[in-house]
Order: structure tokens, then sequence, then C-alpha cells
């Protein structure tokens, strides 16, 4: 791979420049507006310089098509008085020997070509610099949508980079082949992370511990999934160790009241494990104390407790859509003690992005089991699917959605 800068006034001239040079084979991987030369600071002009890759098989052959090896080198003075030189000692040629020359000739416009892109990573070092980011207008738009998605900025950089080197230039300016590309990259990247299994149903007990920031949703939820674990026609089981804040017992005793399933209140590893080991159900709910994340002791305590019961608990990490960016990785990682590999997204329906959220996901490779979007229980829970979560990512051209539609 060899790299090439263009300068130009503007991008749009840069863009043309490119693309006569090199057509579409060339992928951008860097576009900065500089400030050059004046004095104190007076007269400075400004130029877009355009960071391009093209492989060398490609830049030859493009040379070849566009100029012809003899129009290169003539414009090439220096370069050609030496081939020159070197031709006119060999005067007289036979076929063979032109063949030899065309190939020599091919071989020294190549390295030509080589030094002089070489050359290109010193120059840049050397440029006085007041740089400043430009992106070509789809990208730049790109880039707030996934801003308003509050993705964070590293992830959102990670793409626009993706979406540079892979795309060529001629789809870099198609809007939908852009956010398409977006589409696909972030299903590619959600996808294995919506296919989990929630339980699983080739054992008996299956246990499931909610954890979480306190108001998140927890024990609404729980009561949700139960309702629909019953409808299934599994036999389901509550536990609290929510024991601390009073009626918080009082409330997951109502649902399984509602519901007509056993419900118990533990607050020792014996009668924790006495519970579960007597237990018949299919499916055990264990609701979680409701205290702040911050609290790391009580969530050690929490955490004993639980490991105490010597059977395979799996732990899901609940999260409000409604959680400011800026709080989410502390409680990625708070709760990280509990090694969870899924979480649900609650309140959906107060929030109009889960971008956040998607991303901490992805980087952390945690599953995404359900989503819920209302305080009706059983019915405001989904489960997590690729296409209702990218329904999730606003803004994207309503044409990207309708193609992936899963009708
Ligand atoms: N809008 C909305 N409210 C919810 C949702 N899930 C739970 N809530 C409400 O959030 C509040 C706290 O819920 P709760 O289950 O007690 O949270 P916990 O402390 O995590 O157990 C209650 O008023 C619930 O009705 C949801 O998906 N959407
Ligand atoms: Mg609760």
């Amino acid at each position: 791979m060899q790299y090439k800068e263009i300068e130009a006034a503007n991008l749009e001239e840069a863009r043309a420049k490119i693309k006569q040079e090199f057509g579409d084979r060339a992928r951008i991987i860097r576009t900065n507006e500089i400030k050059e030369g004046g004095f104190l600071g007076f007269g400075k002009k400004r130029v877009v310089k355009v960071l391009i890759s093209i492989s060398e098989d490609e830049l030859l052959k493009r040379y070849k098509e566009n100029l012809g090896i003899s129009n290169y080198l003539r414009n090439e003075k220096l370069q050609t008085s030496q081939i020159n030189e070197q031709n006119n000692e060999k005067a007289e040629k036979t076929d063979t020997n032109k063949k030899t020359d065309q190939n020599f000739s091919d071989m020294l416009t190549y390295s030509i070509l080589m030094e002089k892109l070489n050359n290109i990573e010193k120059y840049m070092h050397n440029a006085e610099t007041v740089k400043k980011e430009v992106l070509a207008p789809v990208l730049s738009e790109i880039k707030d949508i996934l801003k308003q998605n509050e993705f964070f900025d590293d992830f959102i950089e990670e793409l626009i980079t993706k979406i540079e080197s892979t795309l060529p230039l001629n789809k870099i300016e198609n809007k939908l082949e852009v956010h398409n590309f977006v589409y696909e990259y972030l299903k590619e990247k959600l996808e294995p992370l919506t296919e989990r299994k929630i339980y699983q149903n080739n054992i008996d007990k299956n246990i499931m511990v909610l954890v979480g920031p306190t108001g998140v949703g927890k024990t609404t939820t729980i009561a949700k999934i139960a309702a629909n674990a019953i409808r299934e026609k599994k036999e389901v089981e509550l536990i609290t160790i929510d024991g601390y804040r009073i009626g918080a017992k009082y409330q997951l005793e109502k649902y399984a009241e509602l519901m007509n399933v056993p419900m118990n209140a533990c607050e020792d590893n014996l009668e924790l494990q006495r519970i579960i080991s007597l237990s018949t159900a299919d499916l055990i709910l264990i609701d979680t104390i409701g205290r702040s994340q911050k609290d790391e002791i009580h969530l050690v305590k929490m955490k004993k407790l639980l490991e105490s019961a010597n059977e395979k608990i799996s732990y899901v990490l609940t999260v409000s859509a409604t959680t400011k960016p800026k709080e989410l990785e502390k409680i990625f990682k708070n709760f990280e003690m509990f090694d969870y590999d899924n979480i649900i997204i609650t309140k959906n329906d107060e929030s109009e992005t889960i971008g956040a959220i998607l991303n901490k996901v992805i980087e952390r490779n945690k599953g995404i089991v359900y989503y819920t979007d209302g305080q009706r229980v059983p019915n405001d829970i989904e489960k997590a699917t690729v296409f209702n979560i990218m329904a999730k990512i606003k803004g994207l051209d309503p044409n990207v959605y309708l193609t992936h539609a899963n009708f």
C-alpha cells in the first residue's frame, strides 16, 4: 500500500483531483484543513490536504491508463534525461531488447513513483499546522446522527475511520451507501449480542438474578419475566434478597400473590441454599438489594450470599435507558464483580436513545436479553432481537431500515 497527499483549495476540489488521478480506487485516510504560509500570523492560506492510500498495482495501472508511461516520463524532466542517457547507449535494439527496455522503463517509472510517495511522510511532518479535521458532508452528517444517538466519541471516530478506509470515494459521497454501511456495521456487532439464550432449556433449574442500581425497574421486570414464563407453562418461583428496603419485599410479594407463584425472602446463606435446593421450579428469579451501587461492601455481601447457593446462577445487569452516558461506565464496571453475561434495558419509553448502552455492550461483549418500555406488568417487555434493537437507532435514512425490515 502506498500513501499520497493531495492538496487543494477546498474539499470538493481535492475530491475532484483524486478522482481524476486515481479514479475510485483510492481510499481516503485523513482529511485536514491547514493554514499555511503568511508572516507573523498574517496572510495564512487555507488549504485542504487529503491523505489517500492506494495499492501499488492499482497505482501503476492508473498511471499507465491515464498518462501513458512515455508521457509521464516526459513530464519528469530529471528522470527522463537519465533514462534517455541509458537508452542512447543501446542505440540498436532487437525485439527482445525492446521488451527488456519496456520492462526496465516500467520499473523505473515505478521506482520514481515510489520515491515520490515515500517522501510524502517527511513532507507531512514538516507542514506547519493549525489542523482541523474536515469531513465529507455525508460523513459529518453521519457523525452528528451517531452523536445524537449518544454513541461515545471514540466509537464514532473508529466507525468513521472504518468507513473512510473501506468505502471507495464514489460511495463515501453517497448518503444511502454510508447509512447502509453504518447500519450493517452496528448490526454485525449487535447480532451476536442479541441472539444469546436467555436461559438454558437443557438444565432443569434456571436461576436468574437481576442486579443493578436502585429504581431501574428490577422488581417490576422480574414480575414481567415471571408472568411471561408462566404463560409458557413454566413453573416459576421468586426469591428476594431485597429485604433492606421497607416495602421492597411487599412489592414482590404482591406480584407473587397475583400470579400465584411461591415467593421467599432470604436473609442468610442457609436459607437461600435450602430454598433453592427444595425448589422444583424451572425458573427461579432472584430480586436483589435495593441499595446504591456505590455501596461496594453491600454488593460484595450480596455476591457472597448468592455464591453460597452453590448453583449455576446467571446474573443479569439491569440498566435504565434514561441513565446518563457518563454514569453508564461506572455502572457496567461496578457490577462486573457479578460476572454478568447479559443485560436488560429498562424504561425505553422514557428515553429516545440507547446508543450509549449499545456502545458499552459492544465494548464489554455483553448480551441484551430484554428491553422494557412501560410500567404495565406483564405487557411492557420484549425479548431483544437485533431488529428491534436496531430500530432504536434513530436518524438513519428510512430506506436503510426498509431494506433491512424483517417482514
Ligand atoms: N416508564 C417505565 N417505568 C418503569 C419501567 N420499569 C419499571 N418502571 C418503574 O420504575 C419504578 C421503579 O421500579 P422497581 O421495579 O421498583 O425498581 P427496582 O428498584 O430496580 O426494583 C417503578 O415505578 C416502576 O413502575 C419501564 O420499563 N418503563
Ligand atoms: Mg426492587
